[in-house]
């Protein structure tokens, strides 16, 4: 695409169903509650949606769908926290505002790739 488009369409790099759970918001720790997400990452943020498999036919559509909430990458840490669940295959993505999620899915490599896909966009933008 050309550089104009770039500076006004952010480019999405993946979407795809997780399991998530917030365990903290602004540093005060929350109970969990795992469920699953549509997650889209997207340009610079991580955008929630309700688990599209749980809507109506009519309620899936792109306009229909307002997202459940979405997350800036910037300054974001990403770890492995497999400690943190007795689930497989969880990781922790931290703002800078002191937001915590965990992410998890029972495929190996899916996991794996969503946890690469993210950590080079937040290395990208750590590098900018
Ligand atoms: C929690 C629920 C979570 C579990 C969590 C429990 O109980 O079972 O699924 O997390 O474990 O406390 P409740 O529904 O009563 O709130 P994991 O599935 O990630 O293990 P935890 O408290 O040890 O984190």
């Amino acid at each position: 695409s050309s550089p104009d488009s770039d500076s006004f369409t952010p480019e999405l790099e993946k979407a795809g169903l997780l399991n998530k759970t917030k365990i903290a918001e602004g540093g005060r720790k929350l109970r969990k509650s795992w469920s699953p997400s549509w997650v889209v990452l997207v340009g610079n943020s991580l955008v929630f949606f309700k688990d599209p498999k749980s809507q109506t036919p009519s309620s899936w559509r792109p306009g229909n769908s307002k997202p459940e909430s979405s997350v800036d990458l910037r300054g974001a840490q990403l770890l492995w926290a497999n400690d943190l669940s007795s689930k497989k295959n969880v990781f922790k993505l931290r703002t800078v505002t002191g937001n915590e999620f965990l992410l998890q899915s029972e495929t190996d490599s899916l996991i794996k790739e969503w946890f690469n896909t993210i950590q080079s966009v937040i290395h990208r933008l750590d590098r900018e």
